[in-house]
């Protein structure tokens, strides 16, 4: 236990004055509800080493010092730490990875295939990119099965607040927990003097906190190891012992290794994080938040990797942190409008108010493929349809659609032939437990009228997506009571059916290229925010940004958390400049790279269809309790057996 010091009785004397803390029982309560406005609050976010590898390791029983990768057709998507010893990173072919590290293991990522009913690891997997469809099933079941083991060492909610900000990384706000053992520890901590909150804490012991082996950073100038500690100090050595734990139970229980960053909000934790890695954890103690930014260029911020950071580099002609703070909050005001100005001017000193957001709530799912060569025939799309159905299926279970918390509205289906994209929706039934039949019963009424209207073949590219999300029937009322409502319920269950769906809710067609298209956030932005799929021609994306999200965060309206822009990591020996997101792409990987675009515009068309036009704002300062929706909420994993398909093909 490293605060295990003894509480002195009385402050430190300085002067013959007893020097009280900067923080107040006021302050000291509001970390008991870990509100965003208390200075005290303690953040953390873990993410796991390399983590697609570490899954493999773990499912292969390789040794820890082995060499690995996760390939994804011809490319590398994750590397093990061993193996960046060799100087191995995500840019490297399959190829050169193994001559430069020969003993090293190359592990192609599950897939799914035309005419297959599960996925499944497969060694020919990468010659198959026309067959098959990347499934991360395998990671999100991991990830699922590790959020839950967070959950379960961390004490229970109220007090637990925990955020899966990807599939690797979760946020904990540990304030409340804090307090409780704050209190515990430091019994005087109890009842303010006159029970007048407004008093002023008395200094914690002055004995040197015990870091054990956490990276500290280093304080900022003004400041010395010499001076007494704060409470804010000793909040962070709380933090940091609890975090050490979870990471130790972690790597006991899952065998996984992790590293974290320990700070006073989710924009330093998420940078601590990644400072030290592997299996390593950073403590940010607000005395050395300076220092710690100082050492960064202000696009690797989370929130200022894409287009927002280009722009501020072209504004004041600096990527440094440092000269940003030359600037002064008119000029900035005046270049991007007051909320962007004020919120930047804020996050570059480390001020991030945003909180931890246990209910993250996804809006769409999309499941895609890119035909090459493209399909002909209904029998060859309903095999598709099958695949994506399983692959939405497994993520709705996750999103608790089987207990009925959650359930989509509407289907859609989309085709494209050349550079016209057609969509068909339909609501899904109320009052019917979405099954997978019941998925594939609509979406097989939605090619058919693609179908009808002519043109269907050659086909491109499929999708199909559900939204329009909703909390299911609320209380203890399940699906079995709503059904009990009777002919009502069971008149909205047929009625899409009635119709035979020949009226569908939306039609719309429109040239792919029309579409205007937002940038595709950089590899590092993309990574910050939402999880990782390394999908390339075939999407499997969650949107999951809700509304409050958008208005609050900066990105928001320009990502739908669909797959990484494939080829984007080879743009360094691009020959094929994309205008869409003004980025060098390599020829070979253009068709990719549009297929990007083309999905992310589908969510785009989702997020209109069902919610009507996205309404963004320019990004504000996050103080007015903002319901942060940034993190994906996909890959939370399933158990297999509900999560996977077991659908016949017919
Ligand atoms: P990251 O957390 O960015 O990286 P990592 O966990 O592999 O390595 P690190 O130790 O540096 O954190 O991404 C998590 C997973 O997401 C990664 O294991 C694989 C996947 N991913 C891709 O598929 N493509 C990508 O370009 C990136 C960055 C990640
Ligand atoms: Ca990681
Ligand atoms: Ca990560």
């Amino acid at each position: 236990m490293s605060s295990s010091q003894t509480f002195l009785p009385s402050s430190p004397l300085v002067g013959g004055i007893r020097k009280k803390s900067k923080f107040t029982y006021r302050q000291l309560h509001l970390l008991s509800q870990a509100s965003v406005s208390c200075p005290l609050r303690c953040i953390a976010l873990i993410d796991y080493d390399a983590f697609y590898a570490q899954c493999e390791m773990v499912r292969l029983g390789v040794a820890e010092t082995q060499p690995l990768a996760v390939q994804q057709w011809q490319g590398l998507i994750a590397i093990n730490y061993p193996a960046r010893e060799f100087g191995l990173n995500r840019h490297v072919t399959v190829t050169e990875a193994k001559t430069k590290c020969p003993e090293i293991v190359v592990q192609h990522v599950a897939t799914w295939r035309e005419g297959d009913d599960n996925w499944a690891y497969r060694d020919d997997a990468a010659k198959h990119i026309q067959t098959d469809k990347v499934s991360l099933d395998p990671y999100r079941l991991e990830s699922r099965k590790s959020l839950a083991l967070v959950k379960e060492i961390l004490p229970p909610a109220p007090i637990q607040r925990v955020e899966k900000a990807s599939i690797d990384e979760v946020f904990l706000d540990l304030s409340a927990q804090i307090h409780q053992i704050l209190l515990e520890r430091y019994p005087e901590l109890r009842h303010a003097p006159y029970d007048d909150p407004t008093e002023r804490l008395p200094l914690p012991p002055s004995t040197a906190l015990d870091w054990q082996a956490d990276a500290l950073i280093d304080l900022d100038t003004a400041e010395t190891e010499h001076d007494d500690p704060d409470w804010d100090d000793v909040v962070m050595n709380i933090g940091s012992e609890i975090v050490r734990g979870v990471r130790t139970e972690i790597r006991e229980k899952l065998y996984y290794t992790c590293s974290a960053g320990i700070a006073r909000n989710k924009m330093m934790a998420k940078l601590g994080a990644g400072y030290r890695k592997p299996n390593q954890q950073t403590i940010v103690r607000n005395r050395a938040v300076q220092h710690f930014l100082s050492g960064f260029k202000f696009t690797k911020i989370r929130n200022l990797g894409g287009k927002l950071g280009d722009q501020i580099v072209e504004a004041f002609n600096t990527e440094e942190v440092t000269e940003l703070l030359k600037i002064p909050i008119e000029q900035m005001k005046s270049k991007f409008g007051d909320e962007t100005g004020t919120w930047l001017h804020s996050i570059i000193r480390g001020e991030d108010n945003s909180e931890v957001n246990s209910r993250t709530q996804i809006k769409s799912m999309l499941s895609a493929k890119s035909f090459r060569p493209s399909i002909n025939n209904t029998d060859q799309a309903n095999k598709w349809l099958t695949i994506f159905v399983a692959d939405i299926y497994a993520r709705l279970v996750e999103e608790g659609v089987v207990e009925n918390k959650r359930r989509p509205k509407t289907i859609t289906l989309h085709h494209r032939q050349g550079g016209q994209t057609k969509s068909k929706q339909l609501p899904i039934p109320m009052g019917k437990k979405i099954d997978q039949m019941i998925l594939l019963d609509l979406a097989k009424t939605l090619l058919g009228q693609v179908i009808v209207d002519g043109r269907a073949w050659p086909c491109a590219n499929l999708s199909l997506s559900v939204g329009g999300f909703e909390d299911g029937v609320s209380g203890n009322k399940g699906i079995d009571t709503f059904l009990l409502k009777g002919d009502e319920a069971k008149a909205a269950m047929d009625a899409p059916l009635r119709t035979n769906a020949t009226t569908p809710v939306q039609e719309e067609q429109y040239p792919t290229k029309r579409r205007r298209l937002n940038d595709p956030p950089s590899i590092t932005r993309f990574f910050q925010k939402g999880e990782s799929t390394g999908e390339g021609d075939d999407q499997s994306s969650d949107a999951m940004v809700d509304d409050t999200a958008q208005k609050n965060d900066p990105r928001a309206d320009e990502e739908a958390d669909i797959s990484i822009p494939p080829a984007l990591q080879q743009s360094d020996i691009a020959s094929y400049f994309c205008k869409a997101c003004q980025r060098s792409v390599h020829e070979t990987d253009r068709p990719e790279h549009e297929d990007w675009h083309f999905a992310k515009s589908l969510i785009e068309q989702d997020k209109k269809v069902v919610t009507g036009p996205t309404n963004s704002r320019p990004p504000g300062p996050q103080s007015t309790k903002p319901k942060r929706g940034e993190a994906s909420s996909r890959g939370k994993g399933s158990k297999p057996e509900k999560g996977q398909s077991r659908l016949t093909f017919k």
